[in-house]
């Protein structure tokens, strides 16, 4: 049956190789099945700039995507609050296609919503002020005329202050907000709804107006990985395990 995979927040990275080992055998396996995967944000544990490509890591990544295209499979990749700067290098290099967001596509017959899920977050006032100096196109510029190693650096300076941050915020303030959710689903004629960035995965059932509206949150790949697999019946969430033969790269 023909079928669209939904994944994001994976933090792919070196130093977590069991879960780039489970991602490997989720390209290779499962997903070379599907019409399309759909790679909903924070695909990378951060992004400094297309020009770190040529980093092996990157390069295996990116040929995994690319043998997975080859197959027949359309990739399609929406930033998240970490990798938004992925750009046309390396869509080039992964055969993968770059989505604006949000984005409202007919999936088998039912309009739906795609997203980060990030700007849901409106209770989080300080990334969000945050968010909008960094999607700018003129810090995005003075950023990437930046040397490689200095950009690294100030993320590393960045990645521990959201830590620190984050430490006192509350669930609540870091997860969506309900009229954020209701706003979004009624100026998008109320569609079904898919979206990451909480690491909270669940289906939610939403009646806005009248009108009732699912919403997938999609898993991170921490613990275990997953995917939202969605076909003309609907959308089925599964559960990826780590193996025991790809927890060995982790030792
Ligand atoms: O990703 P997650 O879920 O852990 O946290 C997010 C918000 N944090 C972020 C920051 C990223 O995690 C870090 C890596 C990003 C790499 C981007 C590369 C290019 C930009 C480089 C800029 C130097 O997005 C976190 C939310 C959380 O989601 C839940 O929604 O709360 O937000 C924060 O913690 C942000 C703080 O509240 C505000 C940060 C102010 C930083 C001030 C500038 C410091 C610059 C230091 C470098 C010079
Ligand atoms: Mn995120």
């Amino acid at each position: 049956m023909p079928h669209s995979l939904f994944i994001s927040d994976l933090h792919l990275c070196p130093t977590r190789p069991a879960i780039t080992a489970l991602f490997m055998r989720f390209v290779r396996d499962i997903a070379p099945q599907a019409e399309a995967l759909y790679i909903l944000g924070d695909f990378f544990e951060y992004w400094a700039g297309d020009d770190d490509l040529a980093e092996p890591f990157h390069t295996a990544i990116t040929d995994a995507l690319a043998g997975l295209a080859q197959q027949g499979t359309r990739i399609y990749l929406m930033h998240g609050n970490r990798d938004f700067l992925l750009s046309d290098a390396f869509m080039g290099a992964a055969q993968a296609t770059l989505l604006p967001a949000p984005l409202l596509l007919d999936l088998y017959g039912t309009p739906t919503l795609l997203m980060h899920g990030d700007t849901l977050c409106t209770d989080d006032v300080a990334y969000q002020q945050f968010r909008a100096m960094v999607r700018s196109a003129e810090w995005q510029n003075n950023f990437l005329a930046q040397p490689l190693s200095q950009r690294k650096a100030q993320i590393d300076e960045l990645r521990k202050k959201s830590a620190q941050e984050k430490s006192g915020k509350s669930a609540e303030i870091m997860d969506v907000n309900s009229d954020a959710v209701e706003n979004t689903l009624r100026e998008h004629g109320y569609p079904r709804l898919i979206h990451g960035h909480t690491h909270r995965p669940a289906r939610h059932v939403h009646t806005v107006d009248g009108k009732t509206c699912e919403r997938w949150v999609l898993p991170d790949w921490y613990v275990s990985g997953g995917y939202l697999r969605c076909d003309a019946a609907g959308c089925v969430a599964h559960t990826l395990e780590i193996s025991a033969e790809e927890a060995k790269h982790a030792r």
